[in-house]
């Protein structure tokens, strides 16, 4: 008897100095685990005389209980202790102001990109990409520019050490002739990209982006290439009116090819109509797809025709930002573009209710 309560003692007093979880399990296991002191201690019943069981056995048990409660006790106290210092640490401060938003921006080149993707898709050209590592029968043979011609050495061609067919494109026309290669007709579509030309200065940097739009379908004339020109230039400016002037030019891949100059007004800085025009600009390059560059595609030129068109994204959106140093586009200054009113948030639009 006296044992037992001595046991019990020492057991309970365990169990109250058990500090963590894992202490508390290594009291049960010694206790009542299948080795442990009362389980043990409960099997010698077995071989007691029934006087002996008769004072034994209540004794044994009221031991057992009392560990198995004990247990109990100490682990709901544990496991409240542990859910505390856990909501002690989680815990929020909920006076700290919401985060900050994003202070980075919408590159201009990214949003006048995103801008002409949006006027052409309302006209119902699709964008097409390809790759900006090409071969030389895709980026100048089939485009009417055959070996040895000038026109290879006038595109200050990047060339790939060890892989004499491989260029940088220098423009991205050759997305055309995949196009065409890869679909029939008819065709509307616009290819924006990085471009590289070997040539660097003020003006010109190695890598640029351009835009390239085509259209091919039967009975394609100057006209449509005109009006499409026009309504493109209007909504990208956000003018009612535009003056166009379309000087005859030169491009092996068109013929006729025509350069087309936006009448522009000093006094609004912005492209405007006749009555309003001081100053030509150079906007476009374009022309009606040569016959040779149809038939390079598969394609019969007697059933086919098309217009061609194709535009620097960056000087675009230095005419229609107000952007004056093409530097500025390289060095990532957040300045600069705050500056300049471009934003992170902005969903780049044709806003303001451009007219199509
Ligand atoms: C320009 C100017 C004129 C042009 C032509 C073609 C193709 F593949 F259809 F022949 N793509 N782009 C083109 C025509 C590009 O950029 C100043």
């Amino acid at each position: 008897m006296t044992d037992t309560s001595q046991l019990q003692g020492d057991i309970l007093a365990q169990i109250a100095a058990a500090a963590s979880p894992d202490a508390l399990e290594a009291v049960r296991v010694a206790t009542m685990g299948k080795q442990g002191r009362v389980t043990l201690l409960l099997k010698t019943l077995g071989g007691m005389s029934p006087e002996e069981r008769s004072l034994a056995g209540p004794a044994f048990n009221g031991l057992r209980e009392a560990v198995a409660a004990a247990l109990a006790a100490k682990k709901a106290a544990l496991d409240e202790a542990a859910l505390n210092a856990k909501l002690a640490a989680e815990r929020q401060d909920m006076t700290l102001p919401v985060a900050l938003p994003p202070t980075g921006s919408v590159h201009p080149v990214s949003q006048v990109m995103d801008e002409l993707a949006e006027i052409f898709a309302d006209l119902g050209f699709a964008v097409a990409t390809g790759p900006e590592i090409e071969d030389d029968w895709h980026n100048f043979t089939a485009l009417n520019i055959p070996e040895h011609h000038p026109a290879r050495a006038m595109h200050d061609t990047f060339y790939i050490a060890g892989q004499p067919n491989k260029v940088l494109r220098t423009h991205t026309s050759p997305v055309q002739i995949r196009t065409m290669m890869g679909q029939k007709p008819p065709i509307r579509i616009i290819a924006p990209g990085r471009v590289y030309r070997s040539d660097s200065d003020a003006t010109h940097t190695p890598m640029f982006h351009q835009i390239e739009g085509l259209v091919i379908d039967k009975g394609i004339t100057l006209a449509h290439l005109r009006w499409t020109l026009e309504t493109f230039i209007k909504a990208f400016f956000e003018v009612d009116d535009v003056a166009l002037r379309f000087r005859p030019s030169y491009f092996p891949f068109t013929e006729p090819s025509v350069e087309v100059d936006v009448g522009y007004s000093s006094k609004t800085g912005k492209p405007a109509g006749a009555g309003q025009v001081d100053k030509w600009l150079e906007v476009l390059g374009s022309g009606m797809v040569h016959p040779r560059v149809i038939a390079a595609c598969g394609l019969d030129p007697h059933e086919w025709q098309g217009f061609a068109f194709g535009t620097g994204v960056d000087r675009l959106a230095m005419l229609k930002y107000g952007l004056t140093d093409l530097r500025a586009f390289f060095d990532g200054d957040g300045k600069w573009l705050k500056h300049h009113g471009f934003s992170a948030l902005d969903l780049p639009s044709i806003s303001a209710g451009a007219a199509l």
